[in-house]
């Protein structure tokens, strides 16, 4: 695939899935204004569940690059993801009093389940580096196109769900996934096929998780 690295080559190659999930009705919805509030309160105490779960992720992402990187500063990035992620839960904690939203005792729904198990089983010592931050980088990616889409200039989104939109759809957050993606692609660059197999399997599986999460929030 000539000078495209192999993350934008998959982005090209999945386009239909990577658009289902960074262009969802409920995004959607966000940047022109018609969201349902109870729509966007599900998903505020889904998504705390999930950050939770995220956490001990990205540490067996750290641990990883501990293990086997070449490059320092993939630690360097990550660590600074892992300091932004103890702020994200404060931020859901004040939001979810904003929203009066109840953040203990919430139920995780099936969908959240389901991706919390996929990333337990990306956690496993034995999945490469490359799976695991490919992964991230998805992961991340799909919230940074969803919620900068809710930025704008065109669109209609409600100015009390702006902070949320700007906590991952700033240029600063872009600039931390493009950060992702080098690393990602310099470890796919050195991977064997089977790897990059895998790395490609973990891709699709999170933009698959990532749309069933949004249906989630949208109350189906
Ligand atoms: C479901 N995907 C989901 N929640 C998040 N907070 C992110 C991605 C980005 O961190």
């Amino acid at each position: 695939s000539g000078d495209m690295g192999r993350i934008a080559s998959w982005v090209k190659s999945h386009r239909p899935m990577y658009d289902r999930a960074t262009q969802h009705p409920f995004v959607v919805g966000i940047s022109d204004g018609s969201v349902d509030l109870s729509a966007f309160k599900r998903w505020l105490a889904q998504d705390y569940i999930f950050v939770k779960e995220f956490v001990p992720f990205l540490a067996s992402v750290l641990l990883k690059a501990w293990k086997h990187s070449d490059d320092e500063s993939d630690m360097e990035i990550l660590l600074g993801g892992m300091a932004s992620l103890s702020d994200e839960l404060a931020w859901f904690r004040k939001e979810a009093s904003k929203w009066d939203v109840k953040l203990v005792g919430i139920v995780p729904q099936k969908a959240n389940l389901e991706y919390c198990r996929f990333l337990q089983s990306l956690m496993l010592p034995e999945v490469d580096y490359a799976v695991a931050i490919t992964a991230f980088w998805a992961i991340e990616t799909v919230y940074q196109e969803s919620f900068s889409l809710c930025l704008d200039s065109s669109s209609k989104t409600p100015e009390e769900l702006m902070e949320t939109c700007q906590r991952w759809g700033s240029a600063n957050f872009g600039h931390y996934c493009r950060s992702l993606q080098k690393i990602a692609d310099r470890c796919l660059e050195k991977a064997s096929s089977d790897i990059i197999r895998k790395a490609e399997e973990a891709f699709v599986c999170v933009l698959e998780h990532e749309f069933n999460f949004w249906n989630m929030s949208c109350g189906e």
